[in-house]
This record gives C-alpha cells, sequence and structure tokens, in this order.
C-alpha cells in the first residue's frame, strides 16, 4: 500500500506538472474586446471581422469574443481596464481618450479637421502616428482609426441655426472637459455623462440634447426623445481600433503581424460601411418624423471655438506642435 501510494502520488504529480506546463501551448488564447455601439453597427461589424481574421489567421491559437452594447462598462472604464490588460482590445472614440492619453484631446478640438475626407489622410499619416505614439505611451496599440464622422446638435425644443438658438441649452457631453468648455463657449449648460444614460435624460428633461453623429443618434433612438437635428458638425472625432500592450506583448511576432493586418483591413470595412449606414440613419431619422436643418454659415459657431483653443494651449503649451501638425495638414 506504501509502495502503491507513493506511486499513485508520484504520478499523480508528475501529471500535474506535465498539465500545468503544457497548458500555455495547449490552451488558445481567449480575448475579450470592449465596444459600446449596438451589434449592427459599423464599428460592431468592423471589429467582429477583426476578430474572426485573427482567428482564422493563427489557426484558432488566438480566440476571442466581441462584447457590445457597452456590457464591460462605461467608456472611461473600458479604455483604463484596456491600458491595465483586463481587456484585451476596444474600440474607443477619441473623445473620452483624452483624460488618459493628452495627445487624443487634439481631436476633440472643435473643427480642427477640414473634413472627412481631411481627417482620414491625417490618421493615416504623421498626425495620426504622433496619436499612435501617445497612446503606446499610455499602454494603448493603435491597429488603426475607424471612422465616425462629424457630430452635430440635436435636441428636444427645435432647430439650431446659430448660437443664439443654444443659449441656455443644457447638453449631454462625452467625458471630457473640452467638451464642457465648448458647450459654454456657445452659450449652452454641458453634462459629462454616460452614453447609456442620454435616452432617459432626454426624456425626463434632465438635458435638453445631446451632440452624435447620425448612426450613434439613430441606432440608440435619441431621435425619438430628441427630433430636431441641426447639421453643426462642430467635431469630427476619430474613433481607434485599440489592442492592450500587456496583451500586445504576450504575442510572437508572427502573430502581432497578423493582428496588424486585421487591424487595417477591418478598418478599411469599417469606413465602407460606416459612409452606407450614416446615409441609410438620415433616411431613417427623416423618415420618423425628425427635423433636420443644414446651418447655413457655420462662422459664427466656428469663431466661438476661440477661447477653447486658447484655454486648452494655455493649459497644455506641450501640445502646440501637435495641435498645428494637424492644423496644417494638407
Ligand atoms: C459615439 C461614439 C461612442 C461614444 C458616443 C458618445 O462612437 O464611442 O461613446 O458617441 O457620445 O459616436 O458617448
Amino acid at each position: 500500500m506504501g509502495i502503491k501510494g507513493f506511486g499513485a502520488t508520484a504520478l499523480a504529480s508528475a501529471l500535474a506538472f506535465a498539465v500545468v506546463v503544457a497548458a500555455p501551448a495547449a490552451e488558445a488564447k481567449d480575448w475579450r474586446g470592449w465596444n459600446i455601439h449596438v451589434e449592427d453597427y459599423p464599428v460592431s461589424h468592423g471589429m467582429e471581422a477583426f476578430m474572426a481574421e485573427v482567428t482564422e489567421k493563427t489557426n484558432g491559437e488566438i480566440k476571442g469574443k466581441v462584447f457590445h452594447q457597452g456590457v464591460l462598462g462605461s467608456q472611461p472604464d473600458a479604455i483604463e481596464q484596456t491600458r491595465l490588460g483586463i481587456i484585451d482590445f476596444g474600440e474607443f472614440s477619441l473623445g473620452p481618450m483624452g483624460q488618459a492619453v493628452p495627445e487624443a484631446n487634439v481631436v476633440s478640438l472643435p473643427f480642427i479637421f477640414k473634413s472627412i475626407d481631411q481627417m482620414h489622410r491625417a490618421m493615416d499619416g504623421a498626425p495620426g502616428e504622433a496619436l499612435s505614439a501617445g497612446l503606446e505611451k499610455k499602454g494603448l496599440i493603435a491597429l488603426g482609426y475607424y471612422d465616425a464622422g462629424a457630430r452635430s446638435f440635436y435636441n428636444s425644443k427645435g432647430p439650431i441655426n446659430t448660437p443664439a438658438d443654444m443659449e441656455g441649452m443644457k447638453v449631454r457631453v462625452m467625458n471630457n472637459d473640452l467638451f464642457v468648455d465648448m458647450i459654454a463657449a456657445l452659450g449652452g449648460n454641458a453634462t459629462p455623462m454616460a452614453f447609456a444614460e442620454v435616452y432617459q435624460s432626454i426624456k425626463t428633461n434632465v438635458v435638453d440634447g445631446a451632440e452624435n453623429n447620425p448612426p450613434s443618434y439613430e441606432s440608440t433612438a435619441h431621435h425619438e426623445v430628441a427630433p430636431y437635428f441641426s447639421f453643426s458638425e462642430h467635431l469630427i472625432i476619430p474613433e481607434v481600433l485599440a489592442i492592450s500592450k500587456k496583451t500586445w506583448d504576450t504575442l510572437t511576432p508572427e502573430q502581432q503581424e497578423i493582428v496588424k493586418t486585421a487591424g487595417k483591413n477591418s478598418t478599411m470595412l469599417q469606413r465602407e460601411l460606416w459612409k452606407e449606414r450614416e446615409t441609410a440613419s438620415l433616411e431613417t431619422v427623416k423618415a420618423a418624423g425628425v427635423q433636420v436643418n443644414m446651418i447655413e454659415d457655420k462662422g459664427p459657431f466656428q469663431e466661438a471655438m476661440a477661447p477653447v483653443y486658447e484655454k486648452f494651449l494655455a493649459a497644455n503649451p506641450e501640445m502646440t506642435e501637435i495641435v498645428e501638425l494637424f492644423q496644417n495638414f494638407e
């Protein structure tokens, strides 16, 4: 019994050892991806395509799941968790990113880009590289910059044509002081709030309205409670498909190449889907009775932003160079 017992124990510990040693190689990596949007949304399709390509090209060494609709937490929390490697990857607006990555604030400056086309070229060129370097310093590897179009104001009161129409208006903004200053400069009152709370807050008159691109306005049904959409296009904020540096550092060079390529491919897909969805969303909300108006003269909105730039640059003089890099990019 003694000898038998010893043998069994030895065998058991040998087996246990084998299991522990073999586990990392045999077990596929299982990633968790954060997404704030509903499943049928350009960002969501881009992220799913990214994950599918990574799994296929690594022959299943890397698997993963994209968690949609913010079930893994609010955007500011998810940014922190991805930096820490608790979440492996995510698709983030560079708006709330500014709190963690100072360089990201540059694209949250109102009217910084001249057009969507210029934004794409800038994000794929030197300005985008400067941003990616800033992200990497804070633990995030940028795999591609997704499109989020331009953001405009919408509310439950009436059309906006001039800043005077926003006097005293309560407007929900994303979590970043720059947006609070932006609304104040237009005469309104900003309330930073999580995306998930906006619908109810407009409905119950906690705020009069918010600002977003047409696909987000439509996919969240904000148009039901705020049926006036005014094309101010005051912010063009790109988004980033980013992987945690902690996760990235566990990959072999071959796997890193696969992940990079899948990131680029998913970016191209997302940008295509984005264009289609923008058109479709506008049609949907118009059909639902939303009053959409173009703002004939955006000049007064642009001019009102001078103090926002001044305050930002005075508080962050080290950002002057990168702001100019974006402003002067042709
Ligand atoms: C959407 C962005 C999303 C933001 C949301 C917001 O895609 O990342 O969380 O706006 O306003 O356009 O919070």
